[in-house]
């Protein structure tokens, strides 16, 4: 058995930013292929693996990636076509090898994954299988995650003054993710009703949520809790609940300090303001509430909120398995995010996934600000078993492409249960 593959072909596309990004085709034994569109982030970790980019100011300001489609079509094909893979592993492992460094700076860690990710589906359909049935189960079985919609957006995904980039609901009570698809949709629609009402623009940002000249995060909450209500639903773990990425690298002054709604926090003090937050709104999960090298107030988050909601480490873990066992050790936080692009490879997220789970950890499965109508992070949400996954609004054709292969795929395998993994009452996961 094995996989052989035939070719590999890249090409420079566009991606939901009208950035140029990188698509690649592989193809194996029988002509059966698999593609991948490659994301892009804004708000990014400083130990993500590096996205590689010609600097030719003379085309799209120095954002092409002819330089990436070049490398993927003549190193990494050289490399790659020809032999029999065994796994993806063992291929992803020999990209890993070519590249030779960690962040996968050499290669371009955009066409190391998108290599990666079309090779997944190219064997995947060469196995005559569904993505989300191939990849292999590394924690928990499989399952339909719970959708995070980013209905609000600021910081640098916005023309606003929110300093907070997410503001999400989580509508973790529906019955089916198909439920929770229309929960989101129909909270969205009241939302946007009410922005028009109070004479607010009704403009997207990257991610598809509105984009309103609001700066302060309560008046944003106190949106999302009336536009849930309004559409007829309950906040709540058995309802609906609120997650936030406030992205603290990004307002996180030079001496450390945090610039929130015209005010200057120390550590100490944004920890005060979240708890605070978590207090008076039905908050269930906060990313990034803290820069990324921000280890003691990290610490201090979690030993202040830990218990009571999900903390969930995206630029300070960048998906990197081992960051993942260091912040767990430290007990910084209490889930991680996963973005196949932040570490470049399937295997390695998957890695990360494993990580998460070994250590009691929750993982959450992200779309990048920059994306295309890839679906693979649905597949890869649902293979994962986590329960959880954030990929915008719903609304906008490339954050819409998810969560439709969600409702796909819950349409193709009903017996997959949807929601949050089930925690014991020591907080321990039941599978
Ligand atoms: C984040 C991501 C995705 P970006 O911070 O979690 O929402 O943003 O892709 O810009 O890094
Ligand atoms: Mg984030």
């Amino acid at each position: 058995m094995g996989y052989r593959i035939t070719a590999l072909c890249a090409m420079e596309i566009l991606d939901s930013r009208g950035r140029p990004t990188v698509d690649v085709r592989v193809e194996v034994d029988g002509g059966v292929s698999g593609h991948a569109g490659v994301p892009s982030g804004a708000s990014r970790g400083t130990r993500e693996a590096v996205e590689r980019r010609d600097g030719d100011a003379a085309r799209y300001d120095g954002e092409g990636v002819h330089g990436v489609v070049a490398t993927v079509e003549d190193e990494i094909a050289t490399a790659v076509v020809g032999p029999v893979w065994d796994s993806l592993h063992e291929l992803d492992a020999a990209l890993c090898a070519l590249d030779g460094t960690p962040t996968k700076e050499r290669l371009g860690g955009n066409a190391v994954v998108g290599v990666s990710m079309a090779a997944a589906r190219a064997f995947a359909r060469s196995d005559g299988q569904e993505l989300y049935r191939w990849l292999p189960q590394v924690a928990h079985p499989a399952r339909l995650p719970v959708p995070h919609f980013n209905v609000v957006n600021g910081g640098l995904h916005a023309e606003n003054r929110l300093d907070f980039q997410e503001f999400m609901i989580a509508p973790l009570g529906a019955p089916t993710f198909a439920e929770a698809l229309r929960a989101g949709a129909e909270i969205y629609q009241r939302l946007k009703r009410r922005l028009q009402q109070l004479g607010f623009s009704t403009n997207l940002g990257d991610e598809g949520g509105f984009a309103p000249a609001l700066q302060a995060p309560t008046d944003v909450l106190d949106l999302l809790v009336g536009a849930i209500t309004a559409a007829g639903y309950e906040t709540g773990p058995n309802g609906v609940m609120i997650a936030l990425d406030p992205a603290a690298s990004e307002f996180c002054q030079p001496d450390g300090s945090y610039r929130v709604n015209g005010t200057i926090l120390d550590s100490a003090g944004l920890v005060d303001y979240l708890t605070v937050l978590v207090d008076h709104y039905p908050i269930w999960s906060i990313e990034d509430g803290l820069a990324e090298d921000d280890r003691e107030g990290w610490e201090l988050l979690t030993d202040r909120l830990g218990a009571r909601i999900q903390l969930v480490g995206d630029d300070n873990l960048v998906t990197n398995p081992d960051s993942i066992s260091e912040a767990i050790a430290h007990r910084r936080g209490t889930a991680a995010l996963i973005k196949v692009n932040q570490v470049g490879t399937v295997t390695e997220a998957l890695e990360a996934v494993r990580r998460c789970h070994q250590g009691e950890f929750g993982a959450m499965v992200s779309h990048r600000s920059g994306e295309t109508t890839d679906t693979f992070i649905a597949d890869l949400a649902v293979a994962a078993g986590c329960g959880q996954i954030k990929a915008g609004a719903p609304a906008r054709g490339e954050r819409v492409a998810k969560y439709n292969r969600l409702l796909t795929i819950e349409a193709q395998a009903p017996e997959l249960p949807y929601g949050l993994v089930p925690r014991r009452r020591d907080g321990t996961d039941v599978s």
